[in-house]
């Protein structure tokens, strides 16, 4: 699913224009999501006004030692349930043909209009599901019954449920997947009208030429159903608060997520493209720090585990100065699993973070007892092992 070869779409604002020229449908969110915080000086930025809306009533807090909770303040939505409702099918009519010239004529009944489908379409101008934040009914229009002289009835009207690409629907009651969305324009019915009833003409039979019997139309269908994004991205940063994931975020793309040597300053994943070479590039994602028991609902780590799904690569970063690096990277591995085994199944790399803490005898003492794997020492702060790290990432999304 992943094109191999994608052009660079670094940084700045001329080259937005020409990456999303090029690059196929299915990543103008991501790109549009990574360059909001590439653009975030800009007011024009989309993301930014709604920041500044947000803002109107409530200063965000710029006190490292208070972060605020993720639901104060975050406008990256990711998950919201609403309650959908199809349309009636219209009854069919039962009318008989009357006229000056045939005063006994034949049954005319027409059938009813189908009622309005619920359907989901794909959207690449949303990023998040933030515009259904408040959404908590959609309800399609009732198909209206058919009349005499094989008058069909109206349709109902049918909705429409604009998500990003990358939101996949459940049923709320089953948790069954109804759809996954991740191309723009694609659609989706989610929940059909019902179907509007056969009028009277329908059942004329040689035996019975004048039948009564009209259908009424099919119920509508109604339920809850729950919409999550799950972002799309090649690498997946997953390391335990404080590793230094948003710092090599924001020295490999362009985008400017908050950093601060407290646990927990990302509060909502962050994406960026990095540019590698021949003008080639990939998409990074980095999400909240995980903790141990993320899959069971500590910290932040469930909510945001779901947007590793789709990574096709995931770089654990443990740092240099942790106190046994194989132990924290088999906990961050053991959250993934308990959360879902099949995260267990994508490329995997290791990048030992915050490398110019150590001195050359350190890393060649730690290398010894790390797990047989791609493995890479990086500094974001002095750029060692950066251009080796995009290698090795590089290869194991194309493997
Ligand atoms: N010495 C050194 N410090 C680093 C390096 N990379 C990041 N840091 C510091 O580590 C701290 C945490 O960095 P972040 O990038 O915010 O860490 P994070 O993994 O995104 O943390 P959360 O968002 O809380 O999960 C900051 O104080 C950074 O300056 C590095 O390469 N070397
Ligand atoms: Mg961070």
């Amino acid at each position: 699913m992943w094109s191999k070869s994608r052009p660079s779409g670094s940084c700045g604002t001329l080259e937005f224009e020409i990456t999303n020229y090029i690059i196929p449908i299915i990543y103008q969110p991501v790109l549009i999501l990574s360059l909001h915080s590439a653009l975030s000086n800009n007011n024009q930025s989309p993301s930014t006004k709604h920041k500044a809306q947000s803002t109107k009533h409530k200063a965000p807090s710029t006190n490292p030692s208070t972060p605020q909770h993720p639901m104060a303040s975050s406008n990256f939505v990711d998950y919201v349930k609403i309650y959908v409702r199809s349309g009636k099918g219209g009854g069919g009519s039962s009318h008989f043909h009357r006229s000056k010239a045939n005063p006994r004529g034949g049954p005319d009944g027409g059938d009813g209009g189908r009622g309005g489908h619920i359907i989901v379409r794909g959207d690449s101008q949303h990023w998040t599901l933030l515009h259904l934040r408040y959404t908590k009914h959609v309800i399609a229009g009732d198909g209206t019954s058919g009349s005499a002289s094989l008058r069909t009835g109206a349709e109902g009207d049918d909705k429409y449920i604009d998500v990003p690409l990358g939101t996949v629907v459940r049923d709320a009651e089953t948790n069954e997947i109804e759809c996954e969305v991740t191309t723009h324009g694609e659609e989706h019915i989610l929940v059909p009208g019902g179907r509007g009833g056969q009028g009277n003409d329908h059942f004329k039979t040689p035996t019975h030429q004048a039948p009564k019997y009209a259908q009424p139309g099919e119920p509508c269908q109604e339920g809850y159903k729950i919409f999550e994004l799950k972002i799309l991205a090649d690498v997946g940063l997953v390391g335990f608060p404080n590793a230094g994931k948003s710092t090599l975020l924001s020295v490999l793309s362009a985008a400017k997520p908050e950093i601060a040597s407290y646990a927990f300053t990302t509060l909502r994943p962050n994406l960026g493209i990095v540019s590698y070479r021949d003008g080639r590039s990939f998409v990074m994602a980095d999400i909240p720090g995980i903790i141990e028991g993320a899959s069971e609902g500590k910290g932040l780590g469930l909510r945001f585990l779901r947007h590793i799904e789709r990574n096709s690569v995931l770089l654990f970063m443990v740092p240099a100065d942790s106190k046994d690096i194989k132990k924290e990277y088999k906990i961050l591995l053991n959250e993934l699993k308990q959360y879902n085994p099949e995260l267990l199944d994508k490329g995997r790399v290791l990048a030992v973070s915050k490398a110019d803490l150590l001195d050359e005898e350190m890393t060649i003492l730690l290398k010894k007892g790390l797990p047989k794997m791609p493995l890479v020492f990086i500094s974001s702060h002095t750029q060692v092992g950066l251009t080796t790290l995009k290698d090795l990432l590089w290869k194991q999304i194309n493997d």
